[in-house]
């Protein structure tokens, strides 16, 4: 045991009514909903790099937070590992997910990086072996390291391209070793600064080969999770490839991969593409690749990617609704991929942040839920499109413009608009949330 954690009790649930600031109000994992006890629903994850590797820096200030482990050698990645599963037992936490730089030391060189990985992925797999908590995700950090400022898979320089892809290969390894149930690329630098430098074409090109190529190696050692890309529009980069879900797919489709990658949904990096978290969900449910999602908040007002925990039962309630609407998490699940404020010091800060947003997820699952069986807004759905069940409407999907335009003629088809009912549905949504 460390000491790091030391006087916090374990979270437990204690309902709405306690005042104990170390309970759950509202996260019952064994509460039964729709079927599914909430921890079968939400699936929540704790992100490793947030909370245990991030120095609290922002772009005008360094490190505020200090925590024993800040270092770079196996000693510390170890004590570090050893906080991490201390936490996920405090919270009950089912899942974590990590970059292979949030838990291994950065070596001279690749053979030095792959053996620090190694050696802290066996430490982790033997404190699994203690523990309830699984890995959701492993992924590669393939952009904080000044040899990716200029991309990964997509460098102008085969050399970083080589070196990307022989890291992720090691990832999906250590993914595989430790049962995660997903592997997440995020391309934080396949984006550019300027077109001034950039050849677009060749890019994509080399980032279509790339995933190609993780897809083959997923197949070829057995690794039986989903591969999962996460969208993101700018930032790191101006523009970044992976720009929405759209784009994605479209991505996915133009290299033969949209049966084979889903998607990972940040809701910050949807209110940076300008679209909603649950148009991103629906979205990615209609074109049959929602795989995760990265759960946080943006500061409306501030427009970049601050990554904070949800506090929004009403928005989250929307989300997670889509979730439900596509059948529920398979192997994805709820990451927090969200950071403390850097002026939260405290280790109670770091564990409280993530009570209060477990609370939160709980309670809009259970609104959803309640919305869903309750089942009036998706009769108005169907009932609007109810016109379309006729066996003539249907017909006319695989007729043509000049059959449509006679029957219109002899029909005398003269449509009358009917109201969309927008305020009445979403009266109906607020019984819920
Ligand atoms: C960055 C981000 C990443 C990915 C994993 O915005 O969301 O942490 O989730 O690389
Ligand atoms: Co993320």
């Amino acid at each position: 045991m460390t000491d790091f954690f030391k006087g916090i009790p374990q979270i437990r649930y204690e309902g709405p009514q306690t005042t104990n600031e170390f309970a759950f109000r509202h996260y019952n994992p064994e509460e039964v909903v729709a079927g599914k006890t909430l921890a079968e629903h939400l699936r929540f994850a704790i992100a490793w790099w947030h909370s245990f590797a991030w120095p609290g820096g922002d772009p005008f200030g360094g490190q505020t937070l200090q925590r024993p482990w800040f270092g770079d050698t196996l000693d510390l990645a170890k004590l570090k590992a050893d906080v991490a599963f201390e936490m996920f037992d405090i919270l009950q936490a089912p899942f974590f997910c990590f970059h292979d730089a949030d838990i291994r030391p950065e070596g001279k060189d690749f053979a030095e990086n792959t053996r620090n990985l190694k050696t802290i992925v066996d430490y982790i797999g033997e404190k699994m072996t203690g523990s309830n908590t699984k890995l959701l995700w492993g992924t590669a950090n393939l952009f904080s390291h000044r040899r990716f400022m200029s991309g990964a898979a997509t460098n102008p320089d085969p050399e970083v391209f080589a070196w990307s892809a022989a890291t992720v290969k090691t990832c999906m390894d250590a993914t595989l070793q430790l049962g995660g149930q997903n592997y997440v690329l995020w391309g934080g630098r396949e984006g550019y600064e300027t077109l001034l430098n950039t050849d677009l074409t060749q890019e994509a090109e080399h980032a279509g080969r790339f995933l190609q190529m993780v897809v083959e190696y997923k197949h070829k050692i057995g690794f039986k999770g989903a591969i999962l890309i996460e969208p993101k529009p700018q930032e790191p980069s101006k523009h970044q490839y992976d720009y929405d879900v759209a784009t994605v797919y479209g991505f996915l489709k133009r290299f033969g991969l949209e049966g084979e990658v889903k998607v990972n949904i940040e809701q910050g990096h949807a209110i940076l593409a300008g679209h909603s978290f649950e148009h991103e969900l629906a979205l990615a449910a209609s074109l049959g690749i929602f795989g995760s999602i990265d759960m946080n908040r943006n500061d409306y007002q501030s427009g970049w990617d601050t990554d904070q925990f949800p506090d929004s039962v009403p928005e989250m309630a929307r989300a997670y609704y889509e979730v439900l609407r596509a059948g529920g998490f398979t192997t994805g699940g709820t990451n927090f991929d969200a950071k403390i404020r850097r002026q939260s010091l405290d280790p109670e800060d770091l564990i409280l942040a993530h009570v209060g947003a477990m609370d939160v997820c709980a309670r809009a699952l259970k609104a959803a839920a309640a919305a869903l069986e309750d089942g009036g807004l998706e009769a108005q759905r169907r009932a609007r499109y109810a016109g379309w069940e006729t066996a003539e409407a249907k017909a006319m999907l695989g007729s043509d413009l000049a059959s449509i335009e006679a029957m219109v003629r002899e029909k005398g088809i003269n449509p009358e608009p009917r109201s969309g009912r927008q305020e009445r549905l979403e009266n109906l949504w607020n019984r819920f949330v």
